[in-house]
């Protein structure tokens, strides 16, 4: 296992529910540190050019209404197998087979209003956190 960062975005729905204190906190609790973080408003073109791989597909059209319907957090998350590891925390992308005790099982409203993003592979943990986060993120030594 190597430390790896990851893209996490607490997703409109969750931030409209005001959990995002609990979301973090799950993380936290899991070992993975926040070592950058940003409330933002994504636009149609953002979400459009962050979601390109599913560009065409039937649900794309609700996803990008979905994720400029209101702020999300974006924020890069660090530890032992941070990739991995966040996907565990978030559950299945489907909320109806999201294990109990996942943030997805319990912050989801709907397949698409599914709570949180997570990078699914290390290429693209890289292309995401540089999507949000071109400045580059906080070194922390502890
Ligand atoms: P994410 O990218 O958001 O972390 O989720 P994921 O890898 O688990 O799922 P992915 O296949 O990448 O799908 C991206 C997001 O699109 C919405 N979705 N809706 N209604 C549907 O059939 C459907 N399929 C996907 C979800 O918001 C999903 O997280
Ligand atoms: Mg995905």
């Amino acid at each position: 296992m190597a430390v790896e960062t990851t893209l996490s975005i607490i997703k409109p729905n969750a931030v409209a529910k005001n959990v995002v204190g609990k979301i973090c906190d799950r993380f936290e609790q899991a070992g993975l540190q926040i070592v950058a973080a940003r409330m933002l408003h994504l636009s149609r073109e953002q979400a459009t050019a962050f979601y390109a791989e599913h560009q065409g597909k039937g649900f794309f059209e609700e996803l990008v209404g979905f994720m400029t319907s209101g702020p999300a957090m974006v924020m890069v998350l660090k530890g032992e197998d941070a990739i991995a590891r966040n996907r565990e925390i978030m559950g299945a992308t489907n909320p109806a087979e999201a294990a109990p005790g996942t943030l997805r099982a319990d912050f989801a409203d709907s397949f698409t209003e599914n709570a949180v993003h997570g990078s699914d592979a290390p290429a693209t943990a890289e292309r995401e956190i540089g999507f949000f986060f071109p400045e580059g993120i906080c070194e922390r030594t502890r």
